[in-house]
């Protein structure tokens, strides 16, 4: 029996557990995504309640990294700059969350010299998506790398990597979460474990249709 399948038994194991979470953490994943210099392309489908359903995209091109809500999902963003922004650790994330707008857009997290997640150090981006037609609130912990690689015979390019640390949303729908709240330890990390699987999969399958199409 090899780990994938193992991890999935995990997750069926565990999900008796969830009717009395109130809010689901992803465990520490540490996942990298690259920026996709030189005219690739990558993308990675995030399915943050596992119900097959994508709920974001992550999309990377000459190191710019876009962030995609889909299916009815949206991200804090700054309403000067009109692009997403991080919010303070400890920062109620709601539907009037102060300073901030909701942005359903695809719109840069980060890109060579801007952005609002440049660089950023374990930053949390607050999230909005639907379950069952009903919203819920969460948050992502990023950071950003931009990081200036030497060429031979001189000069150099620049490869950037964006790292989804870990993630957490509330399962009440319309009740907020603190960004960087995490719930008491129990068997919902298997869940997430799981989770996590499943963005690789999806990765993978999703970078080999990008080279394969563009
Ligand atoms: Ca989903």
């Amino acid at each position: 029996m090899n780990i994938r399948r193992l991890l999935w038994i995990a997750v069926i194991c565990a999900c008796g557990s969830l009717a009395n979470a109130e809010i689901v953490w992803s465990g520490q994943q540490d996942y990298w995504f690259g920026g996709g210099g030189q005219g690739d392309r990558y993308r990675l489908g995030i399915d943050v309640d596992l119900d097959s359903i994508a709920d974001f995209r992550l999309f990377a091109t000459d190191n710019n990294f876009y962030l995609i809500p889909t299916n009815g999902s949206a991200a804090l963003a700054d309403p000067d700059t009109g692009r997403y922004a991080p919010v303070a650790a400890g920062a109620s994330i709601e539907e009037s969350t102060t300073h901030y707008e909701w942005l359903p857009d695809h719109e840069l997290l980060a890109w060579m010299g801007g952005g609002g997640f440049l660089e950023a150090d374990r930053e949390f981006l607050g999230f909005s998506f639907e379950v069952s037609g009903a919203t819920h609130y969460g948050w992502f912990r990023l950071s950003h790398n931009d990081v200036p690689m030497s060429l031979p015979g001189g000069g150099y390019q620049r490869s950037a990597t964006l790292i989804i640390h870990d993630l957490a949303w509330e399962t009440e729908p319309n009740k907020g979460i603190i960004a960087g709240a995490v719930p008491e330890p129990s068997s919902v990390f298997l869940v997430f474990l799981g989770a996590f699987t499943l963005w690789g999969l999806k990765f993978r399958k999703e970078r080999r249709l990008a080279i394969e199409t563009e």
